[in-house]
Parts: C-alpha cells; sequence; structure tokens
C-alpha cells in the first residue's frame, strides 16, 4: 500500500468498518483528518458546538446499532462533547469520539489547550487511548469499532496527536470489524423453559442496547406463546410495541402503579438487556439488593453487569439479538397457569395512558402528544432530552416499531434537537419530532442552525412554562414555597426559529397545536412550535400548588 497521510489512513478505516456519517466542529488540529474527508465518501455534518456534535452521532449509534463517529478540536472541543460520551456510557451506545491533539514532542508542558484524555474520560468510556504511530492506526481503529460494539456497548475516545496524522505510513488497511455475539446456551433455554412451567406469574422487562426488529419479532412470538405481559424499561419503549395486546407499560418516572404491582408480585421477572438502575428500579426500590426478593432470570450482553447489583436466580451473558433468536426454542407449557395476565396489563397499560387527565392552562401538552399518537407515521422518530415536559411524550405516545425513539436515560438535557438533526441526517425520508422543555432547548438551540444548513425539516415542539419546571417541581415538594434558581425569562421561539431560516408557530391552546403541527411539516423546512405551558401542569397527575400543598401539610404534621 503506498504511503498515507495518517489522516488518510484514518478515514479509509472508518469506511471499511462501514462508517457513512460523522459529526463534527472542525479544529487547527486535525486539519488531516479534514483534508482527507474532502475526497471521502464520507457524509459529514458540520454542527455549532461539539455537545450537539457528539449527541448526533450517539443518536446514530442508538438507532442503527453501529458506531456513531464525531470529531472534535482538542481541550475546549474536547470537554464540550461530554455530554454526549456521558450519554453513551449510561445508555450504552456504541460511539467513536475523535478528539485532535498537540504535537507528540510538546506532550506533557500545558501546551495550548492539551489534555489528558485518557485521565479525563477514563471514568466515562470503555476505552480512552491516543495514537502515538501512524502505521499503527489500522490497528486501534479495528480495536475501537469492536470495543464499541462489544458486550455492553458504549463510547470509546481516541486522541489524534497533530503530528501522528501528517506523518506518512505504510500499512495495510484493516478487515471490516466483526460483532462479538454471545449465544445462551443449550443449557440454559432448557433451565428458562423449566423455570417458566414452574412460574405462576411471570413478567418480562425489556430494556438495554443490541436490540434489532428481528429481536424485537422474535420476542413478540415468544410473549405470545407464553401469554407474558412484557414491560419495558425507562425510555426503552421502542422495544416492544405498544399497541401489542402483551403489552403492560414502561417503568418510567412515575410509571403505573399496577405495572409496579404487577412485577411486585411476580414470581419470576424476566430481565433481557437491562440493568434495573435508578430509575427503572424506582430509586433502587422495586427489587431488594443483592437479593432481588423474586427470581429473576437476567439477560446481559456483558458478563459484568450479571450479579452486579441484583444476584440473578439464573444469570444468561448473551446479547438481546442472541437471546431471542434461542428464544424460539422455548415452549410453553400445554397450560398456561397465568392466561390472561398479559390482556389485564395491556387493559391497565391503556387504562394509564388512553386519556390524560385535564390540567390548568389553554395548553395539554397530554392532547398534543394523543393528537400526534393518531397524526405521525409508525416510523417517526420521537426525541427529547430532559425535563416534565418530556413525561408527557413517554407516556401518552405509543410506540410501536423499533429505532423511533431517542431519549437519553441518563437524563441529559439539550439531548432532542442534535438527536433530531443526528436522525434525520441518517433518515431524511422519516418524520423526525423533538420535544424540548424552554430549558432544555437552549442548551443545544443553536444547532437548530445546522438542520436549516442542511434542509433537514425536523419539527421542534418546545413547552415553555417560563421555568427549569422539573427542579422547581422538586423544589416543592421538598422545600415548599421556596422558589430559588428556577424562573426562565423566555425568548419568542418562533421568531427564533424564523431567524435560522425556519419555520415558526406559537401555540396557546391545544386546539391550535395539530393544525400548526401540519403547517410545520408542510413548509418542508425545520420548524419550531412554541407552545405556552401553564406553570400549574406540571406532572400527568398533580398541579404545582396540590404538590407545594402536599409538601406544607406533610412539614405541619412532622411538626405537630
Ligand atoms: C445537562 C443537564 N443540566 C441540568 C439537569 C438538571 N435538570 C433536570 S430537568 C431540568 C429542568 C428542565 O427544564 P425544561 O427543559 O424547561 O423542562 P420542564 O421540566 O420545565 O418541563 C434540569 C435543570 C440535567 N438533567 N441535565
Ligand atoms: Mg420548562
Amino acid at each position: 500500500m503506498a504511503n498515507r497521510t495518517g489522516g488518510q489512513i484514518l478515514v479509509d478505516q472508518l469506511l471499511i468498518h462501514g462508517a457513512t456519517d460523522a459529526f463534527c466542529v472542525p479544529g487547527e488540529s486535525y486539519l488531516a483528518v479534514l483534508d482527507a474527508l474532502h475526497d471521502a465518501s464520507l457524509k459529514v455534518t458540520i454542527c455549532r458546538a461539539e455537545g450537539g456534535a457528539c449527541m448526533m452521532a450517539e443518536a446514530a449509534g442508538k438507532l442503527t446499532g453501529k458506531p456513531g463517529i464525531c470529531f472534535v478540536t482538542r481541550g475546549p472541543g474536547a470537554t464540550n462533547a461530554s455530554p454526549g460520551i456521558h450519554i453513551a456510557d449510561q445508555d450504552s451506545t456504541p460511539l467513536i469520539l475523535f478528539v485532535g491533539q498537540i504535537e507528540r514532542g510538546m506532550r506533557e508542558r500545558e501546551a495550548f489547550q492539551e489534555l489528558d484524555y485518557r485521565a479525563v474520560f477514563g471514568t466515562m468510556t470503555k476505552w480512552a487511548t491516543e495514537i502515538d504511530d501512524a502505521a499503527r492506526i489500522p490497528e486501534i481503529i479495528s480495536r475501537a469499532f469492536h470495543v464499541a460494539t462489544a458486550g455492553r456497548p458504549g463510547p470509546v475516545v481516541i486522541a489524534l496527536p497533530e503530528d501522528v496524522l501528517t506523518d506518512l505510513a505504510d500499512v495495510a488497511d484493516a478487515q471490516p470489524y466483526q460483532v462479538t455475539e454471545t449465544h445462551p446456551s443449550l443449557l440454559q433455554t432448557i433451565d428458562l423453559q423449566k423455570r417458566l412451567w414452574a412460574a405462576k406469574s411471570p413478567v418480562a422487562i425489556l430494556g438495554g442496547s443490541r436490540w434489532s426488529p428481528q429481536a424485537i419479532e422474535r420476542f413478540t412470538r415468544f410473549a405470545e406463546r407464553f401469554d407474558l405481559p412484557v414491560a419495558v424499561s425507562f425510555r426503552r419503549q421502542m422495544l416492544f410495541p405498544a399497541d401489542h395486546p402483551n403489552f403492560a407499560g414502561d417503568l418510567g418516572i412515575g410509571p403505573n402503579p399496577k405495572l409496579l404491582k404487577r412485577i411486585k408480585e411476580s414470581d419470576l421477572v424476566l430481565l433481557v438487556g437491562g440493568r434495573l438502575s435508578e430509575m427503572p428500579s424506582q430509586s433502587y426500590t422495586l427489587f431488594g439488593i443483592p437479593e432481588p426478593g423474586r427470581p429473576l432470570v437476567h439477560v446481559h450482553p456483558d458478563a459484568e453487569e450479571l450479579g452486579r447489583v441484583y444476584r440473578p436466580s439464573l444469570a444468561i451473558n448473551a446479547s438481546p439479538t442472541a437471546f431471542c433468536a434461542a428464544l424460539e426454542t422455548v415452549h410453553p407449557p400445554q397450560e398456561i397457569p397465568w392466561a390472561g395476565a398479559a390482556a389485564e396489563a395491556h387493559e391497565a397499560y391503556l387504562g394509564w395512558t388512553e386519556q390524560p387527565a385535564p390540567v390548568a392552562g389553554a395548553f395539554h401538552p397530554g392532547e398534543a402528544v394523543t393528537w400526534l399518537r393518531r397524526y405521525l407515521p409508525d416510523d417517526a422518530i420521537l426525541c427529547n432530552g430532559a425535563g416534565n415536559y418530556a413525561t408527557w411524550v413517554h407516556r401518552f405516545h405509543r410506540f410501536t416499531k423499533f429505532a423511533t425513539q431517542l431519549a437519553p436515560t441518563c437524563g441529559s438535557m439539550g439531548y432532542g434537537v442534535p438527536a433530531a438533526i443526528g436522525a434525520k441526517r441518517l433518515y431524511p425520508e422519516r418524520t423526525v419530532v423533538a420535544f424540548a422543555g424552554d430549558g432544555c432547548f437552549l442548551m443545544n438551540g443553536q444547532d437548530f442552525a445546522t438542520a436549516v444548513q442542511y434542509d433537514l425539516p425536523v419539527v421542534v415542539v418546545v413547552i415553555d412554562n417560563g421555568m427549569y419546571g422539573t427542579i422547581r417541581m422538586h423544589q416543592e415538594r421538598d422545600y415548599p414555597g421556596r422558589v430559588s434558581a428556577t424562573e426562565l425569562k423566555n425568548p419568542d421561539f418562533a421568531a427564533y426559529a424564523k431567524a435560522f431560516g425556519g419555520h415558526g408557530e406559537r401555540v396557546e391552546t391545544t386546539a391550535e397545536f395539530g393544525p400548526a403541527f401540519e403547517r410545520a411539516v408542510a413548509s418542508g423546512k425545520p420548524a419550531i412550535i412554541h407552545c405556552l405551558l401553564d406553570p400549574e401542569a406540571i406532572t400527568p397527575a398533580k398541579s404545582l400548588s396540590t404538590i407545594r400543598a402536599e409538601a406544607f401539610a406533610a412539614q405541619a404534621q412532622k411538626g405537630a
């Protein structure tokens, strides 16, 4: 192979491993990569801030199961990108972040924007490294793809010293990476069948990554054969069709009490792919630790997650895709003792999600979501960041297909807008909607310019209650009446959209929402729908004043 620059070798490896997209903010620290990209077939998305760029790459990883690719400059570029790394880490998403680095000969002098990336990213990546030799680029990039996708997927950070990228090397390309599969053994599938045959009230919970449409289809058939109620973990609604008669709902924030009861009373919990971390486990109250309090069959692609928090009765180290393939061999007993349980669980789910209760104010976010439920195509992608506004989406929308949900299980604000842009760049033919609070939106709202730049007609629904509502809610619960550092004075978000070259709408009543959404889609432009929400409408169940009144009453009772 003829001499190539480090930058060229790197870009060639990305293409060999099947990368199609890269998200970046440029920097002088990796000019040789930018130069190699000039003639490469990789689709590059230039972003306005590294936080958004890295989240776009993470969103691509979530949708495709292949590592999202992001390039940022050293120092400030890298630290700006860190929320995306944290999301990929907690959400088990494959991601590779390339960071420019100072020349090798300047190390340890605290040169301009110098950072030790192994130290900075060491605790929130699966691997953080630096390339020392252009001839080793194929080896390191190949390893990065394997590490990011193996076991529990996650982020890899690779620092690129400037002079390694301009060095010439005569080195052979690597071959495309292989995804490492871990399958359940025959004995384990027999053991699982035995346990199911002995159970009286089993329930399944699906979570984590490494799923596929085929795996979901297979799990659905298994659930049908066994009449099994199927729940999904926090923000993992896309793992089981909500309109399926076995769907029991999600273990999110403020879940259906009937679902919690069913899980607590179950005599066999089949947890596939998830970790049952703080949110889905309801702050670690749903199961005992380490003894879960009921038999737990835990299936996870990373051996080290099994027994990490909960001691399983049966631990199966397998990816959800491999496990679901093996489920084809697991057969139900002739008579199912819990027959009818799935229908009952689904009925309870429908009762909990069919119709939102009235809230204060003229605009009802729950009604907006139920309108969208009917309007949006099945494969529309719904994105959000963190904030109470997201509760309405997750409770009232019906996710029915894989790769339709981009929601950070780690609760990072500012994710919805970049995730939507990343998704639309990958799938221009699909409808993509981002939900954002007034707080959430302005954390990465400037990347709306990226949607305009690439002609990506995403629809952003900004739900404006004039506050960091979630924190205000917690304040009213714990320190009633003492509002501190949670109020916001907002811009006109519809005018913001127009100033960027997009389409803007202002919505003050529920009735205005549907027509505004239709106009936004018809505009063919990236759009923002600015919805004004009464601050009282803080949750689907309780108003802000009710939460405060309850907290005052509890204080009075304590004092009495
Ligand atoms: C990056 C980041 N910063 C801070 C927080 C803490 N936090 C969680 S929700 C929230 C408020 C969100 O406000 P907004 O987007 O307006 O949504 P609302 O709760 O009002 O619906 C904050 C500050 C977070 N989760 N992520
Ligand atoms: Mg808000």
